[in-house]
């Protein structure tokens, strides 16, 4: 249910169960946790792209495995298949694309919205499905889209559950942009290579920064901001980005 490749320095995941809208059931969750870990360990992947095969990015939770009585229950879903999911790609100390290439739903928004960066395709849209069914948004929803939104207006995404295409998202400052559907894997992809190809640990560090940045207040956030600036002026690519600077020549960085 998901398919992975290495792509010079960026793990390209596609979910992958499209007579489905690509809804999660355990094994796919399981499957997707496992592909973020190896992204997190491994020094050889330096950006994350996260897109769906088919017509949907993903439709969430499959609904006939919610209710199936020898599926697991609805408590383990959120703790063992999403809450995961949501916590490993805040802390991927590498950039994630989420390329949202259709319909994204319920958790299936919210693992988008998880994202570093996300794109979507013009004819791509996001709906929190969770009202709809009786349910409350989960998968960080109720978290990160206030923060990304509003709290009006994501109060009302989430209680109306109305579909939101992807133009309205970018006006939104929901996602970061939205690509034309002929164009949209070429750039989404250029955009994860773009990233794979910058100074990795300075990306990590500041994605480190941004996960309290609302949180935190001001004077700790500048503490915080003190304590990772030494850390990224320690690595190589600091050195070389300087030095690249000034021989007026164009940087390359190595993730270290
Ligand atoms: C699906 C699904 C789906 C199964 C499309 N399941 N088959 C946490 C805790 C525990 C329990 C529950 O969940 C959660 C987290 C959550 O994610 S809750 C929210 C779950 N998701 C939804 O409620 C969205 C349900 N889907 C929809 O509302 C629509 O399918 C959308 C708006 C995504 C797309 O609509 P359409 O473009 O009209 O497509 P469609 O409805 O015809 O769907 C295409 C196929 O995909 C269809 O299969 P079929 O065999 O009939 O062709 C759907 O049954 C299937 N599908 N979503 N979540």
């Amino acid at each position: 249910f998901i398919q992975s490749e290495l792509q010079n320095q960026v793990l390209n995941i596609y979910f992958n169960r499209p007579d489905k809208y690509n809804a999660f059931v355990r094994e796919m969750a399981l499957a997707f946790q496992a592909e973020l870990d190896r992204a997190s360990e491994d020094d050889n992947i330096r950006a994350v792209y996260v897109s769906g095969r088919g017509r949907a990015f993903c439709a969430g939770q499959d609904l006939a495995e919610a209710v199936d009585p020898n599926g697991p229950e609805l408590s383990r879903i959120v703790s063992e298949h999403y809450n995961p999911i949501i916590l490993k790609i805040r802390r991927c100390p590498k950039p994630i694309v989420m390329a949202v290439n259709g319909v994204a739903a319920g958790a299936g928004a919210n693992i988008a919205l998880a994202g570093d960066v996300v794109v979507a395709a013009r004819s791509a849209s996001f709906i929190q499905a969770f009202s709809k069914i009786g349910l409350i948004p989960d998968s960080g929803g109720t978290y990160t889209l206030p923060r990304l939104i509003g709290f009006g207006k994501a109060s009302a995404l989430m209680m109306l559950g109305d579909r939101v295409s992807a133009d309205e998202a970018s006006a939104l400052g929901m996602i970061y942009k939205v690509l034309d559907d002929e164009v949209f894997e070429k750039e989404s992809l250029a955009i994860a290579q773009t990233l794979s190809q910058m100074p990795t640990k300075a990306l990590a560090l500041t994605k480190k920064a941004l996960n309290k940045s609302f949180s935190n207040d001001l004077v700790t956030q500048l503490h915080l901001e003190d304590e990772l600036q030494t850390q990224a002026g320690n690595s190589l690519d600091y050195q070389e980005g300087v030095k690249a600077f000034l021989e007026k020549r164009k940087p390359e960085f190595t993730g270290k």
